[in-house]
């Protein structure tokens, strides 16, 4: 049966040039630094985000924790938001792993609103928790794939700087993020002291992340990521495929947002209800009836979806989806429903 599988950019496998990296990857001891492949990897991914340093980490989760634990103290406060992947799927691990407390607040499309960031900082007093932190996710998964401009960042990390915060973005989609702007992603890396970037979600590497922030901030990183037992030893057959993304992957992400929004008017012609406005880049999220029914439904004829709440399903494109895959799914559906 022709399978579509559209639950992730998380489910891309790797080109062939990438498994041709794989096999040639000049490999050493990551865990003593001696990986060239890896230090290469680290090295690009640094530039491209315009920080000093970068690290390669084994998820998105991974280094999401990572870049908590170093940006803050143990009993400190976060803001993010309400929906984001680190309140929302990170297993907890905000609080159980990082011993931090949240503070989720509710963003207009995933875009946290500096007057919101503002008030919920705590004051200076021996009761409360310091706020030290503010997260934000770009592109917003929850929300629909929604991007944050520069200046939205840059508005929310003015109120951090100036109340003595730091920020973190998780940009685990970060170059869809940037395509669907045509903007250079350090536009938006500037505003932030450390991000996370995924390779295995549109990028198609089968493994691994980066976090990136200053020498100072990834020496700590490095630290923290060997006591979760990240300290990976031939890391290069993860990191050769990885450079082959930053060389080759990033601009035919385009594609991917081109799928989605055929995707998403198609659905909209057959009377789904969807939020176009959220349609931004690679994710399309519309309501059914009942989520897990339709799913169910779908996947008869080799379509596959994930659940998003009780009548919210998501599709994602990516490598490997074409608009015949689009098509198909379409003509199935307005068979079918
Ligand atoms: N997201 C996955 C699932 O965990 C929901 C997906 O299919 O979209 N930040 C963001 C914004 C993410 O969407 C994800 C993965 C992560 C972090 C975590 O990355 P991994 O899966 O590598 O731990």
């Amino acid at each position: 049966m022709r399978v579509v599988d559209l639950r992730s950019d998380t489910v891309t496998k790797p080109s062939k040039e990438m498994l041709e990296a794989i096999l040639n990857a000049e490999l050493g001891d990551d865990v003593y630094r001696e990986d060239p492949t890896v230090n290469k990897l680290e090295e690009m991914a640094a530039r491209k985000m315009g920080k000093e340093a970068a690290l390669l980490v084994t998820s998105g989760t991974q280094g999401n924790l990572i870049g908590l634990m170093t940006n803050t103290n143990r009993g400190e406060e976060v803001i993010l938001e309400a929906e984001s992947h680190i309140y929302y799927y990170e297993v907890g691990s905000i609080a159980a792993v990082a011993n931090l407390l949240a503070k989720p607040i509710q963003g207009k499309m995933g875009v946290l609103d500096p007057v919101d960031v503002e008030n919920a900082v705590r004051p200076r007093n021996i009761h409360m928790p310091v706020t030290s932190l503010v997260c934000i996710e770009n592109t917003h998964n929850r929300a629909g794939g929604t991007i944050w401009r520069p200046e939205q960042i840059k508005a929310v990390s003015d109120v951090a700087r100036d109340r003595g915060l730091r920020i973190h973005m998780d940009g685990a989609r970060i170059f869809n993020s940037a395509i669907a702007q045509g903007i250079d992603v350090k536009k938006m890396t500037q505003h932030v002291d450390s991000v996370m970037f995924c390779l295995s979600k549109g990028l198609a590497c089968p493994v691994g992340s980066l976090l990136c922030g200053t020498e100072e901030f990834i020496e700590r990183a490095r630290k923290y990521r060997k006591m979760f037992g990240g300290g990976m030893r031939q890391a290069g057959i993860i990191a050769a495929p990885g450079i082959v993304a930053l060389e080759k992957m990033i601009d035919r992400l385009e594609e991917d947002h081109k799928n989605a929004r055929m995707l998403a008017e198609g659905l909209k012609d057959l009377n789904f209800r969807i939020d176009m406005r959220r349609v931004q880049t690679n994710i399309v999220i519309f309501e059914v009836d009942n989520g897990e029914k339709f799913i169910s439904e779908i996947s008869r004829y080799g379509i596959k979806a994930s659940n998003f709440g009780r009548n919210k399903v998501r599709m994602v494109t990516h490598y490997g989806i074409e608009k015949k895959d689009i098509k198909y799914v379409l003509e199935t559906l307005e068979a079918i429903f």
